[in-house]
């Protein structure tokens, strides 16, 4: 029998889990079936330039995920099963800082990190690990009975880890052992039906109703299943259109005429799904829980760290003035954009704000023109989708200030899980670099201000 390579195990892990999806939550088919639409119009509308940030190909499949877990050896296994489907730990993200609602935990996402494997399949999962030492959100004595719950449950099989240590070694598995391994991950991955001990997932909603998700049962489950749309603004308008309730914005960058920078993502509201509870008396009754959403994304061009400086700033002033109520959001977005962020791509490029390849065309003789081709931008920014999840979160949670948070960064989590993540933004410069080399000679100092020494990745984003 033949055998199935990384690539291939990962992608056919994606449609797996976009299966299993589809069938827990139908709303995320409809998502999936109005993206295909918007896709498909905006390709005949702006032919070749639909393709600027990607293939069509690889946009149809293009999904990120998100799961939750709760310990670092959890975290441990994930990277291990997320190993085996060559996805690698990049970026560090800090949701205890989100506004406007704190979130008690740290994030890194899995993801294919060569641009070629991108291209071939580009899955990714978002990956929090709840922070119990965290005593803005949990007392000691609740940090111990959380690492107590956590440390009795057992989130992956053996066999299933087995095979994705057996995968990663040798880059490949057989026919029948593939088999097993997507069907070991996809369940792991399924919404249990095991009852949920209301009065331990009460205590917890009241701090988190992530941390309530994490660690108030007994496994984890995809929180949503991301597509990818050519125009976000059309897909909100259509699925508003089919009568299905939308969060109130689209989160990230404005809608204007210049270059789309980063993500813009936006969700349909959490469901109240049908859930079994055990009660205090030992009886188990039926009841819902909303925690799962139905995010879709628009993604545009990797900013260099002096860009995403830009970025933030922009985003800070945006805030300033929705909060003094001088209009609603987009408007003001949109104002702050054209006085602020760059009009075109060759002007992100001269000042070194974005990441791009460059690819001489014309006369083969080494003096054609010079082109630049976006980076685009593979990661993510849940601090600014924050608003996704205020959105979908029943309850406000409860976070004491006052209290001292448990200091957590990228350094740390490497070390936890015994891999190293890379800084995405390193990523994107190595990439402008090589690029850049093929090009030889003086080029490479044209565009100095966005090269990997002068602007490589020192700050995290988030
Ligand atoms: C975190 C999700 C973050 C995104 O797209 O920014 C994320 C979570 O809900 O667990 O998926
Ligand atoms: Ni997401």
């Amino acid at each position: 029998m033949s055998a199935v390579g990384t690539t291939e195990l990962r992608a056919r892990f994606a449609r797996r889990l976009s299966d299993l999806y589809g069938t827990e939550v139908p709303a995320y088919t409809t998502l999936v079936d109005e993206c295909h639409l918007v896709n498909q119009r905006v390709l005949d509308r702006d032919g070749a330039a639909a393709e600027r940030f990607g293939s069509i190909g690889r946009v149809t499949a293009e999904r990120h995920g998100a799961i939750r877990v709760g310990t670092p050896e959890e975290l441990s296994q994930v990277a291990r099963i997320f190993g085996a489907l060559g996805m690698h730990p990049t970026g560090f993200y800090d949701l205890r800082d989100a506004r406007p609602q704190p979130i008690p935990v740290i994030s890194t996402a899995f993801r294919p990190t060569d641009p070629a494997e991108l291209a071939r399949n580009p899955f990714r999962v978002f990956t929090s690990m709840l922070v119990p030492e965290d005593r803005r959100f949990f007392d000691p004595d609740l940090e111990e009975r959380l690492r107590n719950f956590l440390g009795r449950r057992r989130l992956f099989p053996d066999e299933l880890l087995a095979l994705a240590d057996r995968a990663s070694a040798e880059s490949e598995l057989s026919e029948a052992d593939a088999a097993r391994f997507l069907d070991l991950a996809a369940a792991a991955f399924a919404l249990s039906p095991e009852p949920v001990d209301r009065a331990w997932y009460a205590e917890l909603e009241k701090i988190s109703g992530v941390a309530a998700d994490i660690g108030g049962v007994t496994s984890t489950h995809i929180n949503h299943l991301t597509p990818r749309v050519l125009d976000i603004d059309e897909l909100y308008a259509g699925m508003r259109a089919r009568g299905i309730a939308m969060i109130d914005e689209i989160q990230g960058p404005p809608r204007w005429a210049g270059p789309d920078v980063l993500l813009r993502q936006t969700s349909f509201r959490a469901l109240a799904e049908p859930r079994t509870f055990r009660e205090a008396d030992g009886s188990v009754t039926e009841g819902r829980l909303r925690v799962r959403f139905g995010e879709v994304e628009a993604r545009g061009i990797a900013l260099t760290p002096r860009g995403r400086g830009l970025y933030d700033d922009l985003m800070a002033t945006v805030d300033r003035r929705v909060a003094a109520g001088e209009g609603s959001r987009q408007e003001i977005a949109a104002d702050v954009w054209r006085q602020g962020m760059p009009s075109s791509e060759a002007e992100l490029a001269r000042r070194g704000l974005a990441f791009f390849t460059f690819r001489r065309v014309g006369a083969g003789s080494g003096d054609g023109d010079v082109v630049a081709e976006p980076i685009v931008y593979e990661d993510f920014l849940p601090q600014s989708a924050a608003g996704i999840f205020a959105s979908n979160l029943s309850d406000a949670g409860a976070m004491d200030a006052s209290q001292g948070g448990a200091p957590r960064d990228i350094g740390w989590l490497s070390e936890v899980i015994g891999r190293t993540i890379r800084v995405p933004e390193d990523i994107y410069a190595e990439q402008q670099a090589a690029s850049l080399a093929t090009l030889g000679g003086a080029f490479g100092g044209a565009f100095g201000g966005a090269s990997p020494t002068s602007d490589g990745g020192a700050r995290q984003v988030g």
